[in-house]
């Protein structure tokens, strides 16, 4: 059994291809929920559903998250109501959001709610919350203002400096129940190429997480989700110079270098091998852009062969 650390697009492509590899039950993902947030008083937690219906093959993968063939007279109509709709829930969408928020009002934890809606859009990995408790990312602004994270990434567009990033709640949470049970099972765990701050950050910020995969780093492969300094979506790159690193594999390098023995880079950083292996990760180069279903999986196994992970699924003729 592997276990994936994921949050948005990224992992999303990264599981899809270790799905293609793995029998499903034997990948456990544990999925970043400082995103989450209250919308229109609906509990949004864009990884969990990004990981979700990648996985059920429901997806809109030009987007990069909600569902395809989505449909938006609710949000047409609140528009038409001067209702606030910079953040976009399409009308099936909008389902799921009424399930998660009824389940939850309910009393059920967010592990329950995810497990069910898992099983009823039928993906047979196991989706678990890092935690049930709540943890919200929020952005320091050049400005001075600090707002919360789907406010600078969605609002703003990411489009604003920033100075400092902090997860309100870090201190109390807890790993869901199943987290630190995967980890210890773990043949091998994988730090999906997310967003190494604000996506892979807060799972490895929860209590016990990070000492663990500290005892443990010699089966823990990160996959950079750099590649030639830049992010293939998403703000990462920005992100790591604004708080004072670099926007490179050797930055990510150092920011993993406690938790994970090695760093999957892609062909295009080779040359920066030996500086990812003076920040502390072993390099291990392979093709690291996913553009489909075939490059994912290709990348999956490079990774378990890095992890030294055994599998049984024939490799690609
Ligand atoms: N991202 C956007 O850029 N605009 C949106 O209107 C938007 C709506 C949205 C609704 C549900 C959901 O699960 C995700 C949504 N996202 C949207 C994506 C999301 O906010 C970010 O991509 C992640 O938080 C970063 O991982």
């Amino acid at each position: 059994m592997i276990v994936a650390l994921a949050g948005g697009v990224g992992a999303a492509r990264m599981l899809r291809g270790l799905a293609q590899v793995l029998p499903a039950e034997d990948i456990v993902t544990i999925v970043n929920t400082g995103d989450d947030e209250m919308i229109h008083g609906l509990h949004v937690s864009p990884d969990l559903d990004t990981v979700m219906y990648t996985l059920a093959g429901l997806a809109d993968d030009q987007r990069g998250w909600g569902l395809a063939g989505e449909t938006w007279n609710v949000m047409e109509y609140l528009e038409e109501l001067g209702g606030e709709t910079w953040f976009r829930l399409g009308d099936k969408d909008l389902a799921t959001h009424l399930y998660r928020t009824g389940r939850l009002s309910q009393g059920a934890p967010l592990s329950q709610v995810t497990a069910e809606l898992a099983a009823r859009l039928g993906v047979p990995a196991r989706l678990l919350p890092m935690t049930d408790d709540e943890v919200r990312t929020r952005v320091r602004l050049s400005s001075g203002e600090e707002v919360s994270f789907q406010h600078y990434f969605v609002r703003l567009s990411h489009d604003v400096a920033i100075s400092a990033v902090r997860f309100h709640g870090i201190d109390e949470a807890r790993p869901a129940p199943g987290v630190m049970e995967a980890l210890a099972h773990a043949g091998a765990v994988i730090i999906c190429p997310s967003n190494p701050v604000v996506s892979i950050g807060p799972i490895l910020a929860i209590e016990g997480v990070r000492a663990f995969l500290a005892d443990h780093r010699g089966r823990v492969v990160a996959v950079s989700p750099l590649i030639a300094g830049k992010a293939l979506k998403g703000p990462a790159d920005r992100m790591l110079v604004e708080l004072g690193g670099e926007a490179s594999v050797v930055e990510v390098a150092r920011t993993y270098a406690d938790v994970a023995g090695t760093l999957v880079i892609d062909e295009t950083d080779r040359e920066q091998a030996d500086l990812v292996e003076g920040a502390g990760c072993r390099a291990v180069v392979a093709r690291a852009v996913m553009h489909d279903l075939r490059s994912a999986e290709l990348l999956a196994r490079a990774v378990l062969d890095a992890a030294g992970y055994a599998y049984s699924t024939p490799g690609p003729r």
